[in-house]
C-alpha cells in the first residue's frame, strides 16, 4: 500500500478547522486535525507547501518512521506549527492502519482499559446566578464534571466567560463557548490578578454550598498568575476540593512550579500550549503536576502523545486531554481512543461542537452520561463532507489579549 495523494481542507462551519486527508492507492482514507486556533494558515502552508509532496508514494503503514522523518528531517525542531502538521499525518496514519485492521483506532492502542472516558464540559457565568444556571444546564446535558470560571466585579472581561462577547453581539459564534473571534484584529480584554485572585475563592465556597461535595469542578486560571500568585491560589482554593487547577502559571520555565508545588496540595494540570516530552521533562520527572493536558493535535500526534502519557504514568501523572471547540471533532475522536486505551486516564475536556461542524464531521464517537466513547466503526469514526466543507470557507478570527488597567500587555 502507498500514499496516492494528501489534501489540506480549510473549513469554517462554526469556527476554522484545518484538516489533512490521506488516500492510499487502494481507496483508504484517513484524517488528521491541523487546526491551530488563530494562526490556522501557517499550518496550512506549512502542510501544502513541506509535507504533502514528502508523502506521496510512502508506506502509509510505516507511521513511527513517517513522524521520525517529518521530525528530523526538517531539522528545525518543534513548535506549535510544525507540531500540529505533524500530528494531522500522524493520526490520519493510524486512522488508515485501523481501517486496514478492520478496527477501531483504541484497539490497536492496547484495547479499551474502560467501559468510557468521564468527561468535563464548561460552565461560566458573569456572576453567580448566571454561573448557577450554567451549572445546571451542563448537569442536565448529562455532565459529571464542570469547569468553573466567573467574572469579576471590577473586570469588563474574563477568560472562559461566554456571555461578555457574545452580549457584545461582535462574536459570529454559533455555539456554546469559543475565545477566538471572526474579526480582521484580535479583541482586547481587560485584566486584574489581585482583584481575581480577591474573588475566586467565595465563587468556589458558594458552588460547594450549592452543588455540594461530590461534583468534580475544576477551574482554569489561563497562565495568568505570577507563581507566588498561583501558590496563594491553590492553597485558598484548598477547601472546595477542585479536581484541578489548570496553567495557574505560564509554564515555559518549569521550575517555576516547584514554588507552587511547596504551597498547595490543589492538583494541577499544565500542558495545552506545549507541543513536546521535553515541554513536561521537568514537571513530570520532579511530579510537579498532576494531569498532562497537551492535544492529540498539538503535541505532533497520538504516537508521542502515548509516548508523554506513558512516562507520566511512571510518575502517577494522569492525562486530561485538551479538547475545546477549536480541536475538530477528527482531534476529539483521536482524543478518546487514546483515552479509551491507556491505564493512566484522568479525565478527557469536551465542549460540543455546533450543528454546522457536525453537518461537516459525521463522528461516531457519542457522549452519553458523563462518558465519551468512540464507537466500534473501524479507524478513528470520523468522515469528512467536503461538499458540506466547501460551504464554509476560511473567516479571519483571532484570539483576544489582554491589557492591564494601566495599559501593559499581559498573559491572556
Ligand atoms: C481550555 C483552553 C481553551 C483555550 C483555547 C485557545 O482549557 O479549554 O484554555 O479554551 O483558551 O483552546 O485556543
Ligand atoms: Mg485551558
Amino acid at each position: 500500500m502507498k500514499i496516492d495523494r494528501a489534501e489540506v481542507i480549510v473549513t469554517s462551519p462554526d469556527r476554522n478547522f484545518v484538516t489533512l486527508k490521506i488516500t492510499t492507492d487502494d481507496g483508504l482514507t484517513g484524517l488528521g486535525d491541523a487546526t491551530l486556533n488563530g494562526r490556522e494558515l501557517a499550518v496550512v502552508a506549512y502542510l501544502t507547501e513541506h509535507v504533502v509532496p514528502l508523502l506521496i508514494g510512502k508506506d502509509p503503514h510505516r507511521i513511527e518512521d513517517t513522524w521520525q522523518f517529518l521530525y528530523r528531517s526538517a531539522y528545525w525542531r518543534r513548535g506549535p506549527v510544525t507540531m500540529a502538521a505533524i500530528a494531522a499525518v500522524d493520526v490520519a496514519l493510524w486512522d488508515i492502519k485501523a481501517k486496514a485492521a478492520g478496527m477501531p483506532l483504541y484497539q490497536l492502542l492496547g484495547g479499551a482499559s474502560r467501559e468510557g472516558v468521564l468527561a468535563y464540559g464548561h460552565a461560566s457565568g458573569k456572576d453567580i446566578p448566571e454561573l448557577f444556571d450554567s451549572i445546571r444546564s451542563h448537569l442536565d446535558q448529562g455532565y459529571r464534571a464542570i469547569r468553573v470560571q466567573t467574572g469579576v466585579p471590577g473586570l469588563k472581561s474574563i477568560y472562559g466567560v461566554a456571555s461578555n462577547a457574545a452580549a457584545e453581539g461582535n462574536t459570529g459564534r454559533r455555539y456554546d463557548y469559543d475565545p477566538a473571534q471572526r474579526a480582521d484584529l484580535p479583541v482586547e480584554e481587560d485584566w486584574d490578578t489581585r482583584a481575581y485572585l480577591r474573588h475566586l475563592p467565595s465563587v468556589f465556597e458558594a458552588v460547594r454550598a450549592e452543588f455540594g461535595p461530590e461534583l468534580p469542578l475544576l477551574h482554569d486560571g489561563h497562565h495568568r498568575m505570577t507563581p507566588i500568585q498561583a501558590a496563594k491560589l491553590g492553597k485558598s482554593l484548598e477547601p472546595y476540593d477542585l479536581f484541578w487547577l489548570e496553567d495557574c502559571t505560564p509554564a515555559e520555565n518549569q521550575k517555576a512550579l516547584r514554588l507552587v508545588r511547596q504551597h498547595t496540595t490543589t492538583p494541577l494540570a499544565i500542558g495545552e500550549v506545549f507541543n513536546t516530552v521535553w515541554d513536561y521533562q521537568t514537571l513530570i520527572e520532579e511530579q510537579l503536576i498532576d494531569y498532562v493536558r497537551s492535544a492529540v493535535t498539538h503535541t505532533g500526534g497520538i504516537s508521542p502523545m502515548k509516548k508523554i502519557l506513558d512516562y507520566a504514568a511512571q510518575y502517577q501523572i494522569r492525562s486530561g486531554i485538551h479538547g475545546p471547540t477549536d480541536i475538530s471533532p477528527v482531534g476529539m475522536a483521536a482524543a478518546v481512543h487514546l483515552d479509551l486505551a491507556i491505564h493512566n486516564f484522568g479525565i478527557q475536556e469536551y465542549m460540543k461542537h455546533g450543528e454546522m461542524t457536525n453537518e461537516v464531521f459525521q463522528q461516531s464517537f457519542t457522549f452519553n452520561d458523563g462518558y465519551l466513547h468512540p464507537g466500534e466503526r473501524p479507524g478513528l469514526g470520523v468522515d469528512l463532507d467536503v461538499d458540506a466543507a466547501g460551504k464554509y470557507p476560511y473567516q479571519t478570527a483571532y484570539l483576544p489579549f489582554n491589557r492591564l488597567h494601566d495599559g501593559t500587555v499581559h498573559d491572556w
